[in-house]
């Protein structure tokens, strides 16, 4: 790795500077780097770099993606992905941060020796490198893709000189959505077929896998699949367009998609469509033609980079009121923002509402895996406790699974009342973000993680699903083994909760293979809820009717410098200004109930976040206004009072 060589091709990159001639600060916010496309340049090159040098000390490859998701056209953005196909370790943001910001070439050779110096990675590799062949391709290698945006050539071939500057081997695989790319790079760390079609072939079979071991098991006549009507999908005139057809193909007629919003027209990206603006706003996207389409239709939308995916439906018009009313449960002070023309109000599922319906089938696949074996000798008796059963009680030998529900703050209150007291499951707390979400989910055996955005995914560990796999073999086996004791009664009740464990065995699996293991995916988000939709003979209305969300509200309030709020208990308090956090204590005391809030700095808007939550709407418009006042007063707000 040549320094003095990446010196002189990073002077084709210069830094922006402001109008008054100071250089422009680069930040890694909660999802790397972000701003409005034409600065970024110079940081892109960098990043470049930075994934080689990544690679370089982890040994295999790493990825980097051109995208900005959700935010207007105009702006860009990087996200650095690990080796092992996840986000960037925390640890390393810092360095990012560096090598973004020196300035000058001494600067910047300074940054980057102290780089090439690193040994180790710092943190572990989670799962390690897999013993044995040679990882290929060799490092250092970056893989790098892009979403659609028309600054993204130019960024991706700075990305692609930073890397190859400094001595790595680039594979630019064009356009990808953000999921994709953290695929490939997932794939590549395993030793796994890794081309795009491999992704989509993978992500079909388990689609295909998990439709029919749910069909076969479903005996009562309220549990048939679902018909196959096209699902209405907003792709945000984003790269989830494309993308979405090709997966719509590979899964052939199971699965209809009807794509709207799938344009590239200048300016049309996340324009009034797309995830972000169906959840802030809480209505259809402005066009695609949402507005004409029958009451129920159920609909999706993705984001931009589409790994964030919330389902929606347009109301019966009568009950367009009522939904107005209802629409107080989320953000009821920005539909102010939507002015274009009167927005048709939608029924929301958000990421709690998917994380909600995956870890409830995650549950009762399990519950009819892990249940007491009705052997005669009753040696098998549950726990006192009920959580962990023998392993003679069970089909699956050994302790039983730890299944756990990751949330942010963010999380309506309800949702995870729901997972905790109704699914009896663990629910954690992460910062937002999906790099704190994903580590957390990884301490379960099964971590079902999502942010309220839609942004997430279920992670199955790798020697969970060995267990798994080795359980269903011997079940099988076992099941083959006496098939002639269907005569006796008692064997055929033992048979019949041995093959319904079989079936549970075979659609586990196979949702572990429909769900991307990497990162968030809308793509095979909306495989999976469409196949635990259909495994349950679930409507929209079943699935709505799982819990009523508390009413919310989100706003947004500027102040002179963010980073004077310090956060801790995974943000839902601040410990500074300390002044900001009692007024907000007394806030939600004088709300009463249920009610909860906090502040936080966003790591992607030069804005802080206010969340609020409570019993009534009136009581959670109240407390919202309250928390800005307080953020305002004691955490140096600029421009009107709230
Ligand atoms: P910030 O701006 O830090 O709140 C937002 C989202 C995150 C995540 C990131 C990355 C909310 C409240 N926050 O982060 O969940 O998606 O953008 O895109 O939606
Ligand atoms: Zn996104």
């Amino acid at each position: 790795m040549d320094v003095a060589n990446f010196c002189s091709a990073a002077e084709a990159y210069p830094p922006p500077t402001t109008s008054d001639g100071a250089r422009v600060a680069f930040s890694y916010g909660t999802a790397g780097f972000r701003t409005d496309g034409a600065l970024l340049a110079s940081t892109v090159f960098r990043c470049g770099a930075l994934a080689a040098v990544r690679s370089r000390v982890t040994g295999r490859a790493t990825g980097l993606v051109i995208t900005a998701s959700h935010n207007p056209e105009r702006d860009n953005g990087v996200k650095l992905v690990d080796c092992t196909g996840g986000t960037l370790p925390v640890s390393w943001e810092a360095h990012a941060e560096a090598l973004a910001n020196a300035d000058g070439a001494d600067a910047l050779a300074r940054v980057l020796r102290a780089l090439l110096a690193l040994s180790d990675p710092a943190e572990s590799l989670h799962p390690p490198p897999p013993p044995g062949s040679p990882p290929s391709p060799p490092p250092p290698h970056v893989f790098l893709a892009r979403d659609t945006r028309p600054t993204g050539p130019d960024l991706a071939a700075a990305a692609e000189a930073g890397a190859v500057a400094i001595g790595a081997a680039v594979t630019n695989l064009g356009e990808m959505t953000t999921p994709q790319l953290h695929y490939v790079v997932y794939a590549a760390y395993r030793g796994w077929p890794r081309a795009e079609a491999d992704y989509y072939a993978r992500l079909a079979a388990g689609f295909e896998a998990l439709t029919t071991a749910a069909a076969d098991a479903a005996a009562p006549p309220s549990k048939t699949p679902a018909p196959a009507a096209a699902i209405v999908v907003d792709c945000a005139d984003g790269v989830g367009a494309a993308k979405l057809a090709a997966l719509a193909e590979a899964t052939g007629a199971s699965l209809a998609l009807d794509l709207r919003n799938a344009t590239r027209a200048p300016g049309a990206l996340n324009d009034r469509v797309g995830a972000d603006y169906v959840q802030k706003e809480r209505v259809a996207p402005s066009r695609g033609g949402f507005d004409a389409l029958a009451p129920g239709t159920r609909c999706v939308s993705v984001d931009g980079d589409a790994d964030r995916l919330v389902y929606f439906d347009v109301p019966e018009p009568e009950a367009e009121g009522k939904n107005d009313g209802g629409d107080d449960s989320k953000t009821a002070t920005m539909r102010a923002s939507t002015t274009i023309r009167r927005p048709v109000a939608a029924r929301l599922f958000d990421g709690d509402k998917i994380a909600a319906l995956v870890a409830t089938r995650v549950a009762e696949l399990l519950a009819r895996i892990e249940r007491r074996r009705s052997v005669p000798n009753a040696s098998a008796e549950p726990s006192p406790s009920g959580a962990s059963s023998p392993a003679s009680s069970s089909f699956l030998p050994g302790p039983a699974l730890r299944v756990g529900v990751v949330q942010t703050a963010y999380a309506n209150g309800a949702s995870t009342r729901y997972v905790a007291e109704t699914l009896g499951l663990a629910t954690a707390c992460a910062k937002t973000g999906v790099k704190h979400l994903h580590p957390e989910a990884e301490t379960f055996d099964v971590g079902v993680y999502f942010e309220a955005n839609g942004h997430g995914t279920a992670l199955f560990s790798d020697e969970t699903l060995a267990r798994l796999e080795e359980a269903r073999r011997t079940l099988s086996a076992e099941i083959e083994g006496h098939e002639d004791d269907e005569d006796d009664e008692d064997a055929s009740e033992q048979h019949a909760e041995a093959r319904d464990a079989l079936g549970a065995f075979a659609e586990l699996l196979a949702l572990s293979r429909a769900i991307n293991p990497a990162v968030g995916d809308a793509l095979s988000g909306v495989l999976v809820v469409e196949a635990v939709l259909r495994a349950k003979g679930w409507t929209l209305s079943d699935w709505d009717a799982m819990y009523a969300d508390l009413p919310s509200a989100q706003v947004k309030v500027t102040v002179a410098d963010r980073g004077v709020i310090v956060t801790e208990d995974a943000e839902r308090r601040a410990s500074a200004p300390a002044a900001m956090q009692a007024a907000i204590d007394r806030a939600v005391t004088e709300a009463g109930g249920r009610a909860r809030a906090f502040a936080r700095p966003s790591g992607t808007e030069d804005v802080v976040r206010v969340y609020a939550e409570a019993e009534t709407r009136e009581g959670v418009e109240a407390l919202a206004r309250d928390v800005a006042r307080a953020v305002y007063d004691h955490a140096g707000g600029t421009g009107e009072r709230p």
